[in-house]
């Protein structure tokens, strides 16, 4: 790999000039330290950007980082569903390792208070490190009823965040408040906030608001009805996941969310302009249920779907113009991507076609763009997301096909901090700083994909494990299991053609491999 530091690597050479930038922070922290910003949307595929081929959704504002950017088109997340792929963002580690799957309402943290994550790299390098918005990595620890009227930890602040503001599960799930550090904001304790999974584990606290049971009360589902799971606590006229009760006068307004993680957003901003921050904004657009603000409604033909990410592009407008307003857009690393690939209907009557076909298009809309699946499968768009990387005093503009995954930030970050990482920390990362700087055009030799099983990317050659349950393309119902199935990407971009048969030693040399990784100390010690 090229020199990775050019400003230290300048500095020695430069001597008399090199005290001269020291004695000028302000001149030296223009190319060194950027503050990062990461901005991360939910469910939002590959083609729900503009710059990667959506006509139908305008999202002028994200073209606009691509533009001044690097758009990445093979990009990962690693895996298909968000828990899994949050966790590996932050640990750098691959979340099967730690068994990471969608968690329930009530879960516990699921990252180890003691592993170091990406907000642990930047607080050490100095930084100061915030989170806005949504979590889905449990709160509390396991075996104890986390206790929502008291001090909600261990979470992000626990894993080397100095500030959060979250949204504490996902928006279709209880409990429908917001969590800021530790507290629940605008909670009233004379009605204590009580979440489960089942219907009893809130009624016995009939002193706390009681929500209508989606079950029995299907008429409460008066925003849109849904099925599917959401059925259970009604809230703000939707049905959810999960049991809440009491809490109300903590309630978010969901057509607002939008409107109040930016805000907080920019506060922050404001309040750390002078200061080298990290900052992950974790937007729950443009997951179900879609409730974007009625002055987005209606802004694409493609109902509620289309219009939160119409709404999800103008928040990140608006954190582009709080960085540019406190003159610092210039010196700002900003990532866009997404926690996993697209899905239409979740279980809400919310405007969106229910496609039947193999084909998962919306009247015109297909946010896969040419990849196959999304959401929850192992097919190609489940974990190739839109991913931008933007720094104007840095990057040259352009696009790379390089692969890179979300696991790798955390390695990179250590270079650009000049932080060493020990074996253990973030096993799984490896350093594409170069790469993620668009001044190297090598992405990573093997790629990681998970859902609900293992595939395995070596350039155009993708390898997936026999036995992983999909849904059956023809009906869009049935599961079917997967056999061992060998694609070549770029001859197949639909993965059509199951080479195995065809290629038994590839196919063989391509599971020894996965099996090599999977059970090796981490894809940073692996062969590259
Ligand atoms: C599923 C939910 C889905 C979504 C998903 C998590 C049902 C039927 N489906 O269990 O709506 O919440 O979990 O999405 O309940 S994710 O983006 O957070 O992974
Ligand atoms: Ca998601």
């Amino acid at each position: 790999m090229p020199p990775l530091h050019p400003p230290r690597s300048l500095l020695r050479p430069l001597g008399f000039f090199s005290l001269l930038l020291l004695l000028s922070p302000g001149l030296l922290a223009e190319t060194h330290r950027p503050n990062v910003v990461i901005i991360y949307g939910d469910d939002v595929g590959f083609a729900d950007v503009g710059v990667n081929g959506s006509t139908l959704i305008p999202t002028p504002n994200i073209d606009r980082l691509a533009a001044g950017g690097i758009n990445f088109t093979d990009g990962h997340c690693t895996a298909s569903t968000c828990t899994p792929s949050r966790f590996s963002l932050l640990t750098g580690i691959h979340a099967f390792r730690y068994n990471a799957a969608i968690l329930k309402p009530d879960a516990p943290l699921i990252i180890p208070t003691e592993k170091f994550t990406l907000a642990d790299l930047f607080k050490r390098g100095g930084y100061r490190t915030n989170i806005i918005g949504k979590w889905h990595l449990g709160l509390g620890t396991k075996g104890i009823p986390t206790n929502w009227n008291g001090d909600v930890k261990p979470g992000p602040l626990e894993l080397g965040f100095d500030y959060s503001f979250l949204v504490p599960s996902t928006n279709d799930r209880v409990p429908t408040v917001y969590l800021r550090n530790h507290r629940v904001v605008n909670l009233d304790p004379s009605d204590p906030l009580h979440v489960g999974l089942k219907l009893a584990d809130v009624r016995k606290f009939p002193h706390s608001t009681q929500f209508p049971d989606g079950k029995t009360n299907r008429e409460a589902m008066t925003y849109y009805e849904s099925s599917n799971g959401h059925d259970n606590s009604v809230i703000n006229g939707i049905g959810r996941i999960g049991y809440q009760a009491g809490g109300k006068s903590a309630l978010w307004d969901d057509e607002t969310i939008s409107d109040t993680l930016v805000a907080e957003t920019e506060n922050y901003i404001a309040a750390n302009k002078d200061h080298p921050f990290f900052l992950f904004f974790s937007s729950p657009d443009i997951h179900v249920p879609r409730a974007p603000h009625p002055r987005f409604q209606g802004a694409t033909t493609l109902g509620h779907r289309g219009d939160a990410m119409v709404q999800f592009d103008w928040a990140v407008g608006a954190i582009m113009a709080s960085l540019e307003k406190h003159g610092i857009a210039g010196n700002t690393l900003v990532i866009f991507s997404s926690d996993n690939g697209p899905t239409f209907d979740d279980g809400y009557h919310d405007g969106t076609t229910v496609p039947t076909s193999s084909r998962e298009v919306d009247r015109g809309h297909d946010p896969s763009g040419i990849w196959r699946g999304g959401k929850g499968q192992i097919w190609e768009s489940g974990t190739r997301v839109p991913f931008i990387v933007s720094w104007p005093n840095r990057i040259k503009p352009r696009s790379s096909d390089a692969t890179v995954s979300q696991v790798d930030l955390l390695a990179s970050f250590a270079d650009l901090l000049d932080h060493e990482l020990t074996d253990t920390d973030a096993p799984d990362s490896r350093n594409i700083l170069d790469t993620l700087l668009g001044e190297s055009d090598e992405g990573v030799n093997h790629l990681i994909e998970e859902s609900r099983g293992l595939a395995l990317r070596v350039g155009d050659w993708k390898y997936i494990r026999p036995g992983i349950m999909v849904k059956n393309s023809t009906d869009g119902k049935r599961t079917i299991r997967l056999p061992e199935s060998l694609y070549h990407l770029a001859e197949d971009v639909m993965e059509q053609n199951n080479l195995a048969k065809q290629y038994p030693e590839k196919t063989q040399h391509m599971a020894a491999l996965l099996t090599e990784l999977k059970n090796g100390p981490g894809l940073r010690h692996s062969l590259r």
